[in-house]
């Protein structure tokens, strides 16, 4: 280990090699606390060759790594099992010129969301991927996960975003594409397969990306709806007459509850109503009146409340955006977030109180998410020592309604059990033969997506 240590330090230099536990620790646990393990250091290069020189060093001395960005996910990815060398890419914060005639940018994978979007903002342009940890997550991170968030709606996820990118194989070869080609038919795109491969088959340095227009006009409606269904109705009303609808998000009652006690926020109606939508509008013009004629047009909406200025409409978004905050003040929950088709949506959230009261009683379920995209995170709080019993029961229910275990997270270390729920065993061993291929030793991010007992990946 002391060489491995020394040839660290000559690639990144004495100061960005962490040995002490104490330096190591804020890299060891995630942001869910559920997920921890100790580093044999923490290594920080600042450029691709030096992610390069640092993953040569790992694979001549045979030594596990792990990947971490903003250390913001959800699954455990990005934090050690115990004893490999944490290589975190926050010193990669390159921010490129934006190309305006492409509408284009080059980022270093450090790089947060919040500081990707202020970048193109400035330069008249948007980003299409939004969410709530946007000040600590980061790009390489989001590539990663093919993280979703709240305007896949109209953006779509990471991937689509995607214009090339450039990364460290687990050999230490580098291979890039950064000239932002909208068409290159020029083989297997390797682009895409890094895309969600969650640190297992390379290491993300830099990132061509794909922005959109800035629109300067943006309105909010909050909408208090009797079920689930009320809440499908709404979203097919709004997505048949809004065509500036950018975000469609799905909470309920008990989760509003949570939020409004965590952050001292007042109820949004007079009344309670068991399920709340947030319709966000983004356009050229102001969109609220657009947005008004929908909500009165649709029969399911019980009250709604609007806001365009920057102040309301955060104001509106907090019930939303605090719940992931809110639950994790209240305890560290099971926390899984699933997928299912539309028509499934409704009996799927009937059922999973039930599904994870069977398994541990006195449970309390918190639903909420991207209604869109059939996309609910399920939390669960106070199951006791059920952690594996309530996941094994809530995605063997997911996928009974033929949904995903994981529509955005990813799959890190919480669910290598179940992912044969979602992928058929033809489907793993496809995937363990392009991780063999790449990764013979099984050196980036074991234990992660696949499990390190079969194959050599381990
Ligand atoms: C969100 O949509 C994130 O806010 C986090 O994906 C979800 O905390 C969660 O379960
Ligand atoms: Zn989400």
């Amino acid at each position: 280990m002391a060489d491995l240590i020394e040839a660290l330090r000559a690639v990144v230099g004495e100061a960005h090699v962490l040995v002490d536990a104490d330096l190591r620790a804020p890299y060891e646990t995630d942001w869910t606390r559920r997920f921890t393990g100790q580093a044999s250091c923490v290594v920080r290069p600042a450029s691709t060759e030096e992610v390069a020189g640092v993953v040569r060093a790992c694979a001549a001395a045979g030594a596990p790594m792990v990947v971490q960005g903003g250390n913001t996910g959800l699954v455990g990815a990005g934090v050690p099992r115990g004893d490999e060398v944490l290589v975190s890419l926050t010193r990669l914060r390159d921010l490129e010129p934006v190309d305006r005639m492409a509408a284009q940018v080059t980022v270093g994978a450090g790089v947060t969301l919040e500081a990707l979007q202020n970048h193109a903002r400035a330069a008249g342009l948007d980003f299409g991927v939004d969410l709530a940890s946007r000040s600590s997550a980061t790009v390489g991170g989001l590539v990663a996960t093919n993280a979703g968030g709240i305007r896949v709606l109209r953006y779509g996820s990471m991937r689509t975003q995607l214009a090339g990118l450039e990364a460290v194989l687990p050999d230490g070869t580098v291979v890039s594409r950064l000239t932002g080609l909208t068409k290159d038919n020029t083989g297997y795109d390797l682009t895409q397969l890094l895309a969600g491969s969650e640190g297992t088959l390379g290491i993300v340095t830099r990132v061509r990306l794909h922005l959109v227009p800035l629109l300067p006009a943006r309105a909010v409606a909050l909408v208090g709806l009797a079920d689930t269904d009320a809440a499908l109705e709404l979203l097919s009303v709004a997505r048949d007459r809004l065509a500036s609808l950018s975000a469609a998000e799905i909470f309920y009652a008990d989760g509003l509850r949570l939020v409004r006690d965590h952050a001292g926020l007042p109820a949004p109606f007079a009344e309670e109503f068991p399920a709340c939508v947030v319709l966000e509008c983004t356009d050229r013009t102001d969109p609220t009146d657009a947005i008004l004629d929908t909500l009165a047009e649709c029969e399911a909406v019980g009250d709604a409340t609007v806001a365009s200025d920057a102040a309301g409409r955060a104001r509106l978004w907090a019930f939303r955006e605090t719940h992931t905050e809110a639950i994790s003040a209240a305890g560290i929950p099971v926390k899984l977030d699933v997928s299912v088709p539309l028509g499934e949506l409704p009996s799927l959230v009937r059922e999973l109180p039930g599904t994870i009261a069977a398994v541990a009683p006195g449970a309390r379920p918190i639903l909420f998410g991207h209604v869109n995209e059939g996309n609910i995170h399920v939390n669960v709080l106070d199951v006791g020592d059920a952690y594996s019993e309530v996941t094994d029961a809530v995605l063997r229910l997911v996928a009974a309604h033929r949904g995903s275990i994981s529509s955005e997270h990813g799959i890190g270390r919480a669910k290598v059990a179940w992912l044969g729920l979602s992928r058929s065993p033809e489907e793993v061993a496809a995937m363990r033969r392009i991780k063999d291929g790449l990764d013979p030793a099984g050196l980036l991010n074991p234990g992660v997506l696949l499990p390190c007992e079969t194959g050599s990946s381990g």
